[in-house]
């Protein structure tokens, strides 16, 4: 049986594969322990990560099959053992890109609102099924697509079973990068191989410190982004790559070109 989820590194980007085309990359339990080992092999050995789906659609969120079989009680331990591996992956040590295309749906626009940026090219549309199926959120939509892309427009959704297409992902937020059909994969690649030129610390505080600002009140942000700051600042990375700009052996910004964005 082939691998429900795919690892490859290409240099210092490991390259993770939603791989059960056959049921548009539906996540069963087994696949989630499989992203998560993943996941953690990708922290060991990368800087920065993309997750992406292998066949026509990046995933068609939960196992619906599996998951009509639950009780009560395994269906919150399921939820929770979501919301442990994606935190793995949203409050861990990499920044992953997640590379859109077709269905990103139920929980599969929860695993792309918990990659740190999302890229989708022209096929890929968005949708929260889950009042039509007769559940709710339960791998950490509520919390993180609603920071995502606001409470009103998961609401919105969720009750009248919009889908939005690639333009309305990003008008709501949830896109970042858009290509044309079929790029998804590799422009994420690219911007991970980018991400990955940073110092890791400064990607660590990007990815760990950031998201816990914003739930703090503005003082207690304001001071923790001080102590972070200083954190970074003093380490070796910090102080080399500084003394390289002051220097002129670092590369200078330049203004966007066409496409480049
Ligand atoms: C599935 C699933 C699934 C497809 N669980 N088996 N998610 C949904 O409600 C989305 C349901 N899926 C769809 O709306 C469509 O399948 C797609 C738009 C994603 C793709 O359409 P298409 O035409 O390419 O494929 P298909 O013919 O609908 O499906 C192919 C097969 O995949 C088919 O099985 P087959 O044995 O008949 O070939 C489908 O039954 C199977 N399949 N999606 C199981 N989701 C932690 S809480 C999160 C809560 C949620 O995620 S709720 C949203 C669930």
């Amino acid at each position: 049986m082939a691998d429900l989820v795919t690892y490859e590194l290409d240099g210092e980007v490991a390259r993770i594969g939603l791989n059960r085309p056959d049921k548009r990359n539906a996540l069963n339990e087994q696949m989630v322990d499989h992203l998560e080992a993943a996941v953690d092999r990708a922290s060991r050995e990368a800087k920065a990560a993309v997750v992406f789906g292998h066949g026509k659609h990046f995933c068609a969120g939960l196992d619906l099959a599996e998951h009509k079989e639950r009780s009560l009680t395994e269906a919150v331990h399921n939820s929770r053992r979501w919301h442990f591996a994606f935190d793995r992956m949203q409050r861990g040590s990499i920044p992953f890109f997640a590379a859109l295309h077709g269905a990103a749906v139920g929980g599969g626009l929860e695993l792309a609102a918990t990659a740190h940026v999302r890229v989708a090219d022209e096929t890929a549309f968005f949708a929260l099924p889950e009042g039509q199926r007769g559940i709710f959120l339960g791998g950490g939509g509520s919390v993180r697509i609603a920071r995502l892309i606001g409470t009103a427009n998961v609401t919105d959704m969720m009750l009248t079973g919009r889908v939005l297409d690639v333009a309305g992902g990003e008008r709501v937020g949830a896109v970042q990068y858009r290509t044309a059909a079929g790029g998804a994969l590799e422009r994420a690649t690219e911007l991970a191989h980018r991400a990955a030129q940073n110092a890791s610390l400064s990607n660590y505080a990007v990815i760990n410190a950031l998201p816990r600002i914003q739930d703090m009140s503005q003082d207690d942000g304001l001071f923790t982004e001080s102590l972070i700051s200083s954190i970074t600042t003093a380490s070796p990375e910090a102080l080399e790559r500084l003394r390289a700009f002051l220097e002129g052996r670092a590369e200078r910004l330049m203004p966007p070109s066409d496409g480049a964005s």
